[in-house]
């Protein structure tokens, strides 16, 4: 007999508490049943800043969705966000069948608006995923949220935050910024790599201008505040949600024990001052809490509104100490590199097989191209494979941006770097692509479900530019 079990998926403000473990309805279940209905949501993340955004029930981001590895998920999804185009739902990171993958007109039609849809599957692999809108601007304006798959044979920590950094983008930015002529700077942290090989003079045009910097849908002040016990081991899981930059995470006063990258597990956990995450990746980031206090985690830029991107850490009795807090710089702190980590934990592909190779181009000043070897989606070469095949993915980046790249229906290894070979290859399903005459590549075997697989630049100017393949079982 199969059982079934339904949460309503609250909406309302998002509250940092310590994610609660499944109940033992929700674990004794089968197939776990969640609904998840996209709406306009006027919100005002920080004071003075009125954003009218998209939400999936009511919260930006949406619910944490939580199941254990081996169950069924079934998600209807009802699209009331009254947007011309439609929306879709991608579950990222996850191998599933083709047609629950959510993309916009290659595995699915758009839902239009009063319509719905129900994704099916049984989510796999276990760890720190998300889903989020896939049709035009959806993402960008707050239609995301973390989902958690539960390994049951996992380590279990005293206690459990899911946290979104997503920032919220000025009207019209992203439309200026598609043309390639937009004003917004960059704001990487002083001694970024980004920053460090800007040039003078350097017009960027496709930088999105942000207006409030976000943990779960707030800024500084008024973030939730995660509270916590002397004693405990305190597991993060963080998505960058940003459309479009890269975060440079920091909890003050304390190392960061890295177990996960992209959910999927390291061979050994990496300790680090400080993460670095790339639009769309997730680190599952572990502390110990050795003393009271109260502490900042904190986004780090060099925006002058960074510091908004914060949330309090603290122990009982500690809520209304100043928290002490990071400088907005990378001097000095070593912060977590695919190099650094210790590797994958699944079976490494083996070399050989078919090799792709593909320049990362465009982005020039009033230019709406981002390009794969010089031509844009849909024009760009597709990469054809047999169920079973080896497949190496080479990027060459001759752009001033990092592009994060990344691909739907599978984990691949990033297995080389600026032509250095990976010791341990780092399973992954986005890599950030370093500019300027970075190199990277992938290893990966087809032996997902069959189908149209995207694969693209996440930066969300990037894809809707052009920066977008397919990789194709035939
Ligand atoms: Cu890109």
């Amino acid at each position: 007999m199969r059982r079934s079990s339904f949460f309503a998926a609250t909406g309302g403000a998002m509250v940092v508490a310590a994610l609660p473990p499944l109940s033992r309805k929700a674990r004794a279940s089968d197939l776990i049943e969640f609904s998840l209905t996209s709406a306009p949501l006027a919100f005002s993340p920080a004071p003075g800043v009125q954003s009218a955004g998209l939400a999936f029930n009511g919260s930006i981001p949406g619910p944490v969705l939580r199941v254990i590895h081996g169950q069924r998920m079934r998600t209807t999804f009802v699209n009331r966000s009254q947007s011309a185009g439609g929306e879709t739902i991608h579950w990222h990171g996850m191998i599933l069948p083709n047609a629950m993958d959510g993309a916009d007109g290659i595995t699915q039609s758009p839902v239009p608006d009063g319509g719905s849809f129900v994704y099916e599957f049984a989510p796999d692999p276990p760890g720190t995923r998300w889903y989020h809108d896939h049709v035009n601007y959806g993402l960008a304006l707050g239609l995301f949220g973390i989902i958690i798959v539960e390994d049951p044979n996992e380590e279990k920590a005293d206690a459990e935050f899911a946290l979104v950094f997503h920032d919220v983008p000025r009207p019209g930015t992203m439309e200026s910024a598609m043309r390639g002529t937009s004003d917004a700077p960059m704001v990487d942290p002083l001694d970024s790599p980004e920053l460090r090989e800007m040039k003078r003079g350097d017009r960027m045009g496709d930088e999105v201008a942000y207006v409030a910097h976000c943990i779960n849908g707030a800024s500084y002040p008024s973030t939730k505040p995660l509270p916590v016990k002397v004693g405990q081991r305190v597991r993060l899981r963080i998505l960058n949600a940003n459309q479009t930059q890269t975060r440079y995470v920091r909890l003050a006063g304390h190392s960061l024990r890295v177990t996960h990258a992209d959910g999927n597990p390291l061979a050994r956990p990496l300790v680090v001052d400080a993460l670095r995450i790339g639009v769309g990746e997730r680190y599952d980031a572990w502390f110990e809490v050795t003393q009271p206090g109260a502490w900042l985690l904190q986004g780090l830029s060099s925006d002058p509104l960074a510091y908004e991107q914060a949330a309090v850490v603290y122990t009982e009795g500690q809520e209304r100490a100043t928290p002490m807090g990071s400088p907005q710089s990378l001097e000095g702190v070593d912060y977590f590199t695919y190099e650094k980590a210790a590797g994958i934990a699944l079976p490494v592909p083996p070399e050989g097989g078919q090799l792709y190779e593909f320049t990362l181009g465009g982005g020039e000043w009033a230019s709406s191209k981002w390009t794969l070897n010089g031509r844009t989606y849909p024009d760009t070469q597709r990469i054809l494979v047999n169920r079973g095949d080896h497949v190496a993915v080479r990027f060459k980046n001759t752009t001033d941006m990092d592009h994060p790249m990344h691909l739907h229906g599978h984990v691949f290894a990033i297995a080389e770097i600026d032509g250095k070979r990976l010791e341990r290859p780092l399973a992954k399903d986005m890599s950030l692509v370093r500019a300027n005459g970075g190199t990277l590549m992938w290893r990966f075997v087809a032996d997902s479900p069959p189908g149209r697989w995207l694969l693209h630049c996440h930066n969300l100017i990037h894809m809707m530019d052009g920066m977008m393949t397919e990789v194709v079982y035939q």
